[in-house]
């Protein structure tokens, strides 16, 4: 406990109360925001029924974020929700205190109070934030939006040809509202966690996406549903370059499906975007129409062609790397009997009945208390995780990006650098990172039922 005490850092008192617009440059290289979070009538359609949910400045997905690698990003938060919240910027390798794990980073805002989020974007690509305090409940009502940082000067804006394309799946009543009886059902957080019945591309039913007619179009695909994993294809079996995943570059490959487990991106670009007509989600035997593409004319001069191809770090040499194992057990159907929850060993049974927790790391019911590991500073780690559940877990780490042999696009192994990584029942992994980030770093699943549930642990670095 002592650890994580010694981490756990104070909110930064001291707000500016400039008033200045989304976007705007505060300072030099510094660029400013305001989110508020506030319950908020929404429609995802022409449906005269709006459906009740919470989001940042009345908007779904939240407002995207837009700034230049290098720039600071300097939001003030107000938190008008009548429970308390924070945000997490998914993705981005951030000063530990600005990294929004409530109890373990900072302490959650309460209603009515603002935190002043202030951090430097040193990498380039697709991020997002979301609220990180009871998230399976505060980010299946809408809390969280796209963030993108570009490699160059965001003047020259790309309008219909660098387009986010954030998916969610909503858990719906026949009112059309947030089926909030649902929130807690052990039958999903034993399972694969709380699924919806209604996808959404950019906050509406089957919208019609402005893609520019003339010239490829880069596509930033981001998955925020809380434990759905998409896949994605174009019509006419398009094939799709991908280019980044998870915000950094890669190596670029061509596919004519995208599979996103929750949390992740994946950029691609699409050399003739007068092709593009459909977006389907093909999870199903029968594809979804989940979005058209609306060709419009455009005289800017589309996606930049100098697109980089280095991730933001090569694969280290794990010779003497630190090894972390994470053995990941529970669940329905797995072969978890007991585990340990606060230190006193109980069955698994008595566990999810009484406490809602269901899946465990080593044996121990997982949370902000339980460490993984004491990392030295710049030390080469090596998480070994194994998935011994009977279901796919999207294992994220906070403030590193990490290197895997990636099973997730067919049957070729694919080195790639990533921040959430989808792993199949049974399952082994290596996660290969730089410990070169000090702080109180999470390390879980964001199937966030199961995080809820037991599946995460704290990684330290000093
Ligand atoms: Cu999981």
């Amino acid at each position: 406990m002592s650890s994580r005490r010694e981490f756990l850092n104070q909110c930064i008192a001291g707000l500016t109360l400039t008033i200045l617009p989304s976007g705007a440059i505060a300072e030099q290289g510094v660029r400013y925001y305001q989110l508020a979070a506030e319950p908020t009538p929404h429609f995802f359609d022409k449906n005269p029924l709006a459906t009740d949910l919470w989001l940042y400045n009345k908007a779904n997905p939240g407002p995207l974020i837009q700034a230049t690698k290098g720039e600071i990003l300097d939001v003030e938060f107000f938190n008008n929700l009548d429970q308390p919240t924070t945000i997490h910027w998914h993705g981005i390798r951030n000063i530990n205190s600005m990294d929004g794990v409530p109890d373990l980073t900072q302490s959650s805002v309460e209603p009515g109070g603002k935190f002043h989020y202030r951090f430097p974007l040193n990498d380039a690509g697709t991020f997002w934030y979301h609220s990180h305090n009871k998230a399976w409940e505060q980010v299946a009502r809408g809390l969280y939006g796209p963030l993108v940082v570009y490699d160059y000067d965001t003047n020259e804006n790309d309008i219909g040809s660098d387009i986010v394309i954030l998916a969610d799946d909503w858990l719906l009543n026949s009112d059309e509202q947030i089926d909030a009886n649902s929130f807690g059902n052990l039958g999903h957080w034993s399972h694969g966690g709380r699924l919806g019945n209604a996808l959404s591309i950019n906050g509406k039913f089957k919208p019609a996406i402005r893609v520019s007619s003339n010239g490829p179009v880069r596509l930033r695909f981001l998955n925020a549903a809380n434990a759905r994993i998409l896949n994605f294809e174009l019509s006419g079996g398009i094939m799709m370059k991908v280019i980044c995943v998870d915000g950094s570059p890669c190596e670029s490959f061509d596919t004519n499906r995208i599979t996103l487990g929750p949390a992740q991106r994946v950029d691609v670009l699409i050399e003739d975007a007068s092709q593009l007509v459909e977006l389907l989600e093909v999870s199903s035997s029968k594809a979804l129409n989940a979005a058209i593409f609306e060709p419009i004319s455009s005289k800017l001069t589309s996606v930049k062609n100098s697109l980089s191809t280095e991730p933001y770090y090569s694969w280290p040499d794990t010779k003497n790397a630190k090894k972390i194992d994470v053995h990941m057990q529970g669940g329905a159907m797995g072969n978890l009997s007991k585990a340990t929850f606060e230190g006193e060993e109980r069955g698994l049974r008595d566990l999810a009945l009484k406490e809602a927790k269901l899946w465990a790391f080593n044996g121990n019911i997982g949370g902000y208390g339980l460490s993984l590991a004491e990392i030295e500073i710049g030390e080469v780690v090596v998480i070994k995780a194994w998935n011994d559940t009977a279901w796919p877990h999207a294992m994220h780490l906070h403030g590193h990006h990490f290197w895997v042999a990636s099973s997730e696009f067919g049957e070729k192994k694919r080195a790639l650098l990533r921040d959430t990584y989808l792993m199949q029942p049974g399952e082994k992994a290596e996660l290969v990172f730089i410990a070169n980030n000090p702080g109180a770093w999470l390390f879980h699943c964001h199937m966030l039922e199961h995080h809820a549930a037991g599946m995460g642990g704290v990684i330290y670095i000093s």
